[in-house]
This record gives C-alpha cells, sequence and structure tokens, in this order.
C-alpha cells in the first residue's frame, strides 16, 4: 500500500470527531470539565459568577462545531457575502440566546437542576455588552440575530470598546454616570485574533508619485479582531460579529525609544490603544471630537482591508486576475453603513482601489458605489455629521483629496442638470462653506452608494420630501424604505416564555421565524378562555417585575395596577415631559377629589441622558423629584406611583416589557425615525398610548386605530403649526390643568427651597419648545383618560391587547432582512437548516 500522505492523516483533525451529543449527561460532563480545567475552581469556592463562566463555556462548546461548519459551507459555497458595519451594536446578553437559539435551553435547565443550582442565578452574572447608545445600536443586534435565522453569509463589523454605555446611578434625584468595566471578569464569547491584525494608518501627506499617489509618514495602529459568534435559530448557523480593538505597534514612538525614554514610550502606547478605549454616549447628537473620528476611520479601514483579503481569497477571485476581480468585487461584497458613522468608508475603499489595487478612477468609483448602501435614523440636525474639514485634512489629508474629487464631479454632474442654480449646487454639495468648512457626510453617502433608506414609512418620506429633497429629484429610484423591526427570539421566545408558550399551545411553533402566523391568534381575541391565560401570563409578568422593583430599587408596587410605562434615551423629542405633564395632572386630580374614582397606575419612566445633555439630565431630575412628592403623599396611597428605572439597559428591558400595561410613545410627529421599543410592547401585549411618528403609524395600520391609543398633532399639523408660529402660552392661557402644572413646578413646588431648580425646564415649555409640548397636551390628558376607562374594562383591554400581539407580524426584523437582502444587498433569505454537527447519525 502506498504511504499515507500527512494530507490524508490530518483528515482526522475534524469538528465532526469532536461534537458532542447534546444530552443531560455530556451538559453535566462538560460543565464540570470547565469548573475544574478552565476555571480551576471546586465547589467549595466556586461563586455564582465561576458556574455562570463554567457554563458559558460549556455552551460555547456546543456552539463552536457549528460555527467552524457554518463557515466551512460559506467557503465552499462562495456566496455574495453581506456586511453590517456599525460604530455600535447594543447586543445585551448572550447565555440565554444562545441556548435558545441552538436548541439546548431544555436540556441546560434540566443538567443545572439535577446539579442544585439556579440557572436564573448564574445567567444574571453576566455582564451586558453594551456597545451601543439605543435604537440604533440594538437594530443593529436584531439584525445580526435575524440574518443568521435566514442563513445569510453576513458579518458585523464593529469596535470592541474597553467601556460600553455608562451605568447610570440616580444620587440625590440626578443621574451620575460610572464607567461601564464589562470585560473585567472576561468575555467567555469571544476569540481574540492577533494573528489577524490589520494595520491602521493616520495623519501624515500624499506625495503624488509617476506610479499614483502615496500616502507616507503616517501613524501606524493595529487592529486586533475579536470573533464573536452569532447563531441562528434553530438552524445551526453560526454567523461572525468581528469586532476591533487598538493595539500599539510596537516601535510606535520610535523617537523616544532611540532618545532613551524606554519608559515614556512604552506609557504611550496607550495614546494609540485610546481608540477602542470609550464608546461616545450619545443618542441622535453628533459630537465632532477628533477620538471619534478616529474610531470611524479605525473600524472603516480595519473591516475593508478584512473584506478585500476575504474577497481575494474566494474562489470567485481566485479564478481571476487579481485586477479583474478587484473591478467586479461588488458582485460578490455589500456593504452597509449604519448611519453615516462609517461613512469615511467610502472614501477608504476608493483610497484602497486606485491607490493599492491601481484601478482607475471610474472602475473604482463603480465598485464603491455598488458596494455601498446607507440607511438613515434620524433627521435632526444636531445628529448630521459634518467634519471640519481641518480636522480631516491632518488625520486623513489622502481621504480628503479624494472626498473633493468626488465633489467636484458631483457638483458637475448637477451642474449639467441645473445649468446656472448655484444655490441648487450649494444645497448638494458635500462641502459646506458657512462657517467652519465641513463636510457633510449624508450627501457623501447618498452619492457614494446605490441605496438610501429610511428606518420607517413616514420616516422616508420625510428624507425625500425634506431633508434629502435635491438628492431624491436626480435619483428617485436609490431611495427606499426598510421600517425596522425587532428579533421575535429575544423580545418574546427569551423574555416571556409564558406568552411564547401559550402561543406555541394556539398555533404551534413556527411562529419565531414566521411571525406573520401571529395574525391567527385574532380569532380568539374575543375568547374569555384566551383571554383569561393572557390574563394570567400578564399577571405573572407583573408580579415578577413587581418583586424586581421591590428588591432593586426598595419600592413596594400594587402588582393589579396599570404598568405604564415609558422606556427610551431621555431627549426633548420623544418628550418625557409630556409623561411628567400628565403625572402632575394626575395627581392633581387626586388631591382635589381623594374619593373620586381613580384607576391606580404605576408609572415607570427609564433611561439615559448623555452626560454632556443638560436639560436631559434637568427632565431626570424632574422625573425624580415629582415621583419623591407623589410616592410619599399619604392622600395618594398605593393610586399612583411613580418609579425612575435606574440604568435602563437591554436586560432591564427584558424584564419590563413583559409586564407592561401600557406603552407610551410621545414623539411630536415628524421626529422619530422609527423607534424599536414601539414594537417591542405590542408584541408582549401592552397597548400604545402615541402620535402618529416614525412606525407608530404603521402599527397602527396593522392593528387598527381601535386597537391603539392614538392623540396629538399628525405630522401636517405640525408643519402648519409650525409655519402659522407655535406660542406655548396660548395654551397654558386655555388649559387651567396645565397652567396649574405649570405654575408648580416654576413655583418650586416639588423643589422646596430652591424654586429656581427647574426654572429652564419651563422656560423651555414656555419659550422655546422645538418639540410643541403643549400643543398635544390637551388631546394627550383626554386619551390618557379612555385609556385609564378601558383599562376598567378588563375584556376590552384584554381583546386589544391580542389584538396587537397578533398584529406584531409584520415587525420581525426577518421581514425587515428580507427586504434589505432582495431589495438592497441581492441575496436571497433562506429558511433552510444546515446539518446539526452533533448529530453522530450524520
Ligand atoms: C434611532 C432613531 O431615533 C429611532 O427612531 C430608530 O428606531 C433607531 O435609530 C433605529 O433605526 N437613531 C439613533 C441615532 O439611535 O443615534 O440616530
Amino acid at each position: 500500500a502506498p504511504p499515507v500522505t500527512d494530507s490524508e492523516k490530518r483528515k482526522q483533525i475534524s469538528v465532526r470527531g469532536i461534537a458532542q451529543v447534546e444530552d443531560v449527561s455530556e451538559v453535566k460532563k462538560g460543565f464540570n470539565r470547565h469548573l475544574h480545567f478552565t476555571l480551576i475552581k471546586d465547589r467549595n469556592i466556586a461563586t455564582p459568577r465561576d458556574y455562570y463562566f463554567a457554563l458559558a463555556h460549556c455552551v460555547k462548546d456546543h456552539l463552536v462545531s457549528r460555527w467552524i461548519r457554518t463557515q466551512q459551507h460559506y467557503y465552499e459555497k462562495d456566496p455574495k457575502r453581506v456586511y453590517y458595519v456599525s460604530l455600535e451594536f447594543y447586543m445585551g446578553r448572550s447565555l440565554q440566546n444562545t441556548m435558545i437559539n441552538i436548541g439546548i435551553q431544555g436540556t441546560v435547565d434540566e443538567a443545572l437542576y439535577q446539579m442544585g443550582l439556579d440557572i436564573e442565578e448564574l445567567e444574571d452574572m453576566e455582564a451586558d455588552a453594551g456597545l451601543g447608545n439605543g435604537g440604533l445600536g440594538r437594530l443593529a443586534a436584531c439584525f445580526l440575530d435575524s440574518m443568521a435565522t435566514l442563513a445569510m453569509p453576513a458579518v458585523g463589523y464593529g469596535i470592541r470598546y474597553d467601556y460600553g454605555i455608562f451605568a447610570q446611578r440616580i444620587r440625590n434625584f440626578e443621574q451620575t454616570e460610572e464607567p461601564d468595566d464589562w470585560l473585567r471578569f472576561g468575555c467567555p464569547w469571544e476569540k481574540a485574533r492577533p494573528e489577524y491584525m490589520i494595520p491602521v494608518n493616520f495623519f501624515g501627506r500624499v506625495l503624488d508619485t509617476p506610479d499614483g499617489k502615496r500616502w507616507v509618514d503616517t501613524q501606524v495602529v493595529y487592529a486586533m479582531p475579536y470573533d464573536n459568534p452569532i447563531p441562528g435559530y434553530n438552524n445551526n448557523v453560526v454567523n461572525t460579529m468581528r469586532l476591533w480593538s487598538a493595539k500599539s505597534p510596537v516601535e510606535f514612538n520610535l523617537k523616544f525609544f532611540n532618545d532613551g525614554d524606554y519608559i515614556q514610550a512604552v506609557l504611550d502606547r496607550n495614546l494609540a490603544e485610546n481608540i477602542s478605549r470609550v464608546l461616545y454616549p450619545n443618542d441622535n447628537m453628533f459630537e465632532g471630537k477628533e477620538l471619534r473620528l478616529k474610531q470611524q476611520y479605525f473600524l472603516s479601514s480595519a473591516s475593508l482591508a478584512d473584506i478585500v483579503r476575504r474577497f481575494k481569497a474566494s474562489k470567485f477571485a481566485q479564478a481571476k486576475s487579481p485586477i479583474v476581480a478587484m473591478k467586479v468585487m461588488h458582485e460578490k461584497v455589500a456593504v452597509q453603513l449604519n448611519d453615516t458613522h462609517p461613512s469615511i468608508s467610502i472614501p477608504e475603499l476608493m483610497r484602497v482601489l486606485i491607490d493599492e489595487e491601481k484601478l482607475t478612477w471610474d472602475e473604482a468609483w463603480n465598485v464603491t458605489t455598488n458596494v455601498f448602501s446607507y440607511t438613515n435614523h434620524t433627521v435632526l440636525p444636531e445628529a448630521l455629521e459634518r467634519w471640519p474639514t481641518s480636522l480631516l485634512q491632518s488625520m486623513l489629508p489622502r481621504h480628503l483629496e479624494i472626498i473633493y474629487h468626488i465633489n467636484f464631479l458631483w457638483m458637475k454632474e448637477v451642474e449639467k442638470l441645473y445649468p446656472g442654480d448655484s444655490d441648487r449646487l450649494r444645497r448638494m454639495s458635500m462641502v459646506e462653506e458657512e462657517g467652519e468648512k465641513r463636510i457633510n457626510m449624508a450627501r457623501l453617502s447618498i452619492v457614494g452608494s446605490h441605496a438610501v433608506n429610511g428606518v420607517a414609512a413616514l420616516h422616508t418620506e420625510i428624507l425625500k420630501r425634506d431633508l434629502f429633497r435635491d438628492f431624491y429629484e436626480i435619483t428617485p429610484d436609490k431611495f427606499q424604505n426598510k421600517t425596522n423591526g425587532i428579533t421575535p427570539r429575544r423580545w418574546l421566545l427569551l423574555c416571556n416564555p409564558g406568552l411564547a408558550d401559550l402561543i406555541c399551545e394556539k398555533i404551534g411553533d413556527e411562529w419565531p421565524v414566521h411571525l406573520d402566523q401571529l395574525a391567527q391568534l385574532r380569532k380568539w381575541a374575543k375568547d374569555p378562555t384566551f383571554q383569561r391565560a393572557v390574563a394570567k401570563v400578564k399577571q405573572e409578568n407583573k408580579f415578577k417585575l413587581a418583586a424586581i422593583l421591590e428588591h432593586d430599587y426598595g419600592v413596594k408596587v400594587n402588582p393589579s395596577s396599570m404598568f405604564d410605562i415609558q422606556v427610551k434615551r431621555i431627549h426633548e423629542y420623544k418628550r418625557q415631559l409630556l409623561n411628567v405633564l400628565y403625572i402632575i395632572t394626575m395627581y392633581n386630580r387626586i388631591k382635589r377629589d381623594p374619593t373620586a374614582d381613580f384607576v391606580p397606575r404605576t408609572v415607570m419612566i427609564g433611561g439615559k441622558a448623555a452626560p454632556g445633555y443638560y436639560m436631559a439630565k434637568k427632565i431626570i431630575q424632574l422625573i425624580n423629584k415629582v415621583g419623591h412628592a407623589v410616592n410619599n403623599d399619604p392622600i395618594v396611597g398605593d393610586k399612583l406611583k411613580v418609579i425612575f428605572l435606574e440604568n435602563y439597559r437591554v436586560t432591564l428591558a427584558e424584564k419590563i416589557i413583559p409586564a407592561s400595561d401600557l406603552s407610551q410613545q410621545l414623539s411630536t410627529a415628524g421626529t422619530e425615525a422609527s423607534g424599536t421599543g414601539n414594537m417591542k410592547f405590542m408584541l408582549n401585549g401592552a397597548l400604545t398610548v402615541g402620535t402618529l411618528d416614525g412606525a407608530n403609524v404603521e402599527m397602527a395600520e396593522e392593528m387598527g386605530n381601535e386597537n391603539i391609543f392614538i392623540f396629538g398633532l399628525n405630522i401636517d399639523e405640525v408643519e402648519a403649526l409650525q409655519k402659522s408660529g407655535y406660542n406655548a402660552w396660548d395654551y397654558y392661557n386655555k388649559n387651567p390643568e396645565l397652567k396649574q402644572v405649570i405654575d408648580q413646578i416654576s413655583g418650586g413646588y416639588y423643589s422646596p427651597g430652591n424654586p429656581e431648580e427647574f426654572k429652564d425646564v419651563t422656560n423651555m415649555l414656555m419659550q422655546h419648545d422645538r418639540y410643541l409640548s403643549f400643543a398635544d397636551f390637551d388631546d394627550y390628558v383626554k386619551k390618557q383618560d379612555t385609556v385609564s376607562a378601558t383599562y376598567q374594562n378588563q375584556s376590552k383591554w384584554l381583546e386589544m391587547a391580542i389584538h396587537n400581539i397578533a398584529s406584531s407580524g409584520k415587525f420581525s426584523s426577518d421581514r425587515t432582512i428580507s427586504e434589505y437582502a432582495r431589495e438592497i444587498w441581492g441575496v436571497e433569505p433562506s429558511w433552510e437548516k444546515l446539518p446539526n454537527p452533533h448529530d453522530t447519525s450524520l
């Protein structure tokens, strides 16, 4: 027989041979092994955290075989790849989500039970991966779940911040911030890949050589990848989220080394590594800091280098000469830009293709515009990114040069279409000349992409008619709507198992991947037995939350009161103040007539304020002060409680939303691009009181206006009022309840000893409220009164709640992602399963 080759022998090295069966005894064995061999602890000294880590490693063992096999499968099939590039991935915890998605939760439950451990206690040891601020970051996380569930060859690229979104503590009624040291005990899910580090260049200057442009004398920082598994639901697919961490090059600050200041040179390595130190804590707000621009370029450059490397290694590219391959890269690569945050990717890809791959400008532009697409998440002017050219000139000189040339060609095109229309040229130029010279990143993103999308129907209409009107006029086909969605796995299966079980009893178990099937529940909306079952689940969730509130915040709530909840970042446009005005109105009514009929409420408001956002912090202080007055007033009793939910985050959302009766979505029409919290409440059977804004409009369409409490001005009325002139005094003078509330706040009723405390808040409301709060007050109060009346009719309320659940199919992020796939990326979603590598019969 011929000698066996090494390559033959190596076929023993296969994930097939080591994949374990998923039964209780295997799980116990794996858990035991990790506790002792990985954590080096025994049961005498192990803490709940040790047990959490042992379990996480054990669950990971069942994940990695699927992970490897999925990546092998993609390499073999060589499909078009999808890249979601985002400065934020607001993931929350991974343990329970992983167990659910790979289908071993039941087995693990049983194994831990047999070992005398409380799984919920272990789960609570996991730190949230809080690498996001709010909606935009959580959307990216839901999208990763859907892309894996739809078996799409997708990678999420982001930054591995050492510090995620700060922890919020309330001290003396005010917000304070604590650093979120989420990696302190290590992250069991990630795998560092130092062998794939990528150099990223900054500063330097551009040389014009016969061989093209050269960017020289740069400072180099390395991007070290950390891979995180993203399991699909029940399909054996595991995708990758690759997060970059900044590493100083060995020769960093060579000058100091040579000068003999060795210690200083080593200390200065921190400077380079600060790039991935901390997430900027702004939601819907641009802060033009140099370090933030560095983060954006760091992510863009490292990710594109990785994407180009993977493309070049693909079968498709290998079958062609390098230059021919690069000219058609867009056939195998789609990159979605999550807002303009990574939009420096556009000139970066041009630089790579022209300066390194030697394509012509036109060839490079064709590839670039076909690779990229851009999602807009907000129309608030203060959120739109406009980087000073002075900053770009010093940090990224070659990129600024490329942007200028893109703009030069673009201006020529516009001039050809509208000769002599200089005002239009100014409106459409990427270079803004008023005041400090800046680059408008949204305009760059529109011109550099083949598709631009809004995140709800109304929002997309605003983009087309208003913010990007001139661009829409020239390329109407570029503009698309992709209404946001949420993953039903985390936001129902995981967070509300009681409701999930109930739904399964009625309609089977396919709804988590075909959420439209929830529509079948409509036929039981009036069925008293089903209503009772839904009510029972809700009541159990409320008891559970009440216990958490008592344990974590020391407040006792009435679990049969209406749980009335507004959780989201604190922002003037989201109008938490409107909520506060109504709380005080209720309080005044109770005091005026303590014996009158009153539908008890526990009002909960939660959310973080950006640390530099003065008004948002004042709003938090006001909520806490009002809560203090209301909660300690014996006349009120347990009719009304006001709770500020400290440190609202993904993990707290999972506990609050299933226990909610009422969801408040109060933004001024035309300001909230979509909202996604609104969808989570709907899916969990809460009713909504809200404006015709963002996705609320489509929610109302799906469930019918009779199942939602819509109030306030619509977008046309808002625009008309702004045009004719909004005067808060008119409303104040006409509505005695409103007048009383404002007079109390400005008179120091809620800030005894310091009547000035909230004068900036009342002055804003009375004199320069951009969000027209008073204009909607009257209608809001009336609608809230209807809410209370409806709550007294429990069977009506439950009927509406069931209609909410049954109508939420559209808001699965699987639907959203399927639309992106087919209409923007040119790939097909799939509901087929990969083989289970643990199935030994295969
Ligand atoms: C948010 C929008 O404010 C929210 O309406 C939307 O649902 C979410 O994006 C996802 O599309 N925008 C941001 C931001 O978080 O920072 O612009």
